[in-house]
């Protein structure tokens, strides 16, 4: 990322659109010779916020398209700069030629995420908004694209911001004891603040939870089924994405390669793998597909151990895989009589029986069914910085029975609102802004 003083003094383009042929492209210049720029290129004087119908000239005063060009000054756009909007034709040539007369006259290629990158650094969204609108545009769900939008509109931020208001109080007053070491502690202000930290420690507890289910949905999850040859997995993945993605057939070992389906499950993004049966096997391409198959079993957040309940001869867990993600499963209950007193999960591929309730069960184990109302989407550094500013709370709080630690518990609270700080991006290391910007897309 180029020194941000200086960026943000170049005059910046790039088509906003998707790359491809359609009805329309939109290029998007910012910077503060943005005005200018655009007023020379359609030979017309721009009013801010009016869309005008105009032409694009080239240099040599051919007309490359013809579109609405929309003025937005500064402070009021995306960036916070001075932006002019282009809509042209939707054809790459037709935008590409309009970069090259905009890069003529003094603007330069934006690299990924820069526009936001500004938005962020003129102060017009936090952190946490700015990676909501990379979360916005790589949502999968409905679900979460509805929550991104949330964190967008401050969902987050405001909760950090709370916390934060609330730390700043309780560390004004422990620092007042420190810078005056001759007078007696007031022991009861001790005490309220220890009181005031506890009640931080527990509204944290619900922001972490609510973060945790945030992250989820934002990063999805990953399910392998896994059972032995011919338990019925690759029907599962079949009936989960509802198409025929596995080959499904009665001879052992049909299934090699482990095969992906993406779908949704209460709203959860979720990649579903396909793994080959586990089994002792001498076939070399069969023992490969199971090496494979145990790597997806590691990696997975869940495990479906599928069982043919018309032979449960082999129906315990193989030992290497972790009890904690597993969600073992009884299929083929069209083949026997079910016992209900049983609190096994029967589920039959071909009439479809029990499939819902997996469905819920899965839902239920990825939180789904609380993400219903998650009120914003979150990364896995937000519930990291989240988790270090309760350990530093907990320590501070903890320290408070004993006052003669006042500079220790000081120091805790002072990392903890660092802690806080970066979430919102308060005090972020360009490091750090380096990454969470480069992962958005050009013209951004
Ligand atoms: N009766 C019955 N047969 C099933 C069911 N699910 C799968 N099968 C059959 O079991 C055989 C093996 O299925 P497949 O999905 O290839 O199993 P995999 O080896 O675990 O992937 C096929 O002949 C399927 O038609 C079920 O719910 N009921
Ligand atoms: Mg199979």
């Amino acid at each position: 990322m180029p020194d941000d003083n200086i960026s943000q003094k170049e005059l910046i383009c790039a088509v906003a659109t998707p790359p491809g042929r359609g009805a329309l492209a939109i290029v998007r210049l910012s910077g503060k010779q943005a005005r200018e720029v655009a007023e020379k290129i359609t030979k017309t004087s721009l009013a801010a916020r009016h869309a005008l119908f105009t032409n694009f000239f080239n240099h040599d005063e051919s007309v490359i398209d013809q579109g609405l060009t929309i003025f937005f000054q500064a402070p009021a756009s995306f960036t916070g700069e001075d932006v002019v909007e282009f809509h042209c034709h939707g054809n790459p040539l037709v935008a590409e030629s309009l970069l090259k007369v905009l890069c003529a006259e003094g603007a330069r290629l934006a690299t990924a995420g820069e526009f936001s990158l500004r938005a962020f650094l003129n102060n017009k969204i936090d952190l946490t908004q700015a990676e909501a609108i990379a979360d916005l545009i790589n949502s999968t769900t409905e679900q979460s694209a509805r929550t991104a939008t949330r964190s967008l509109q401050g969902a987050f931020s405001k909760r950090v911001q709370l916390i934060l208001e609330k730390l700043i109080q309780a560390r004004m007053h422990i620092e007042a004891n420190l810078d005056f070491p001759d007078e007696e502690i007031d022991r009861q202000e001790l005490k309220q603040i220890q009181l005031q930290l506890n009640d931080l420690n527990e509204t944290l507890d619900e922001l972490l939870r609510q973060a945790k289910l945030g992250e989820r949905l934002q990063q999805g999850a990953t399910i392998a089924i896994a059972g032995r040859p011919n338990a019925g997995k690759s029907s599962l993945l079949n009936v989960l994405a509802q198409s025929d993605v596995a080959i499904v057939t009665e001879i052992p070992g049909t299934t090699r390669d482990p095969l992906n389906a993406d779908i949704q499950i209460h709203g959860i993004p979720v990649r579903l793998i396909d793994t080959a049966g586990l089994r002792k096997t001498k076939d070399v391409v069969e023992s490969k597909g199971i090496e494979r198959a145990q790597k997806a079993l590691q990696q997975a957040d869940l495990i479906l151990w599928l069982v043919d309940a018309s032979d449960e001869e082999f129906d315990e867990l193989p030992d290497e895989l972790d009890t904690k993600k597993v969600i073992a499963i009884h299929n083929k209950s069209d083949l026997v009589t079910i016992d209900n007193d049983a609190d096994k999960l029967y589920i039959s591929t071909i009439t479809q029986q029990g499939i819902t309730e997996l469905l819920d069960v899965i839902g239920q184990r990825l939180g789904g069914q609380e993400s219903g109302d998650t009120p914003f989407l979150a990364r896995s550094r937000h519930v990291i910085a989240l988790q270090q500013t309760q350990q530093n709370i907990q320590l501070a709080a903890q320290r408070l029975d004993d006052t003669s630690a006042l500079e220790l518990i000081a120091e805790d609270l002072r990392s903890a609102q660092q802690h806080l700080n970066e979430i919102t991006g308060e005090f972020s290391s360009d490091e750090l802004l380096g990454k969470i910007f480069s992962e958005f897309c050009i013209g951004k």
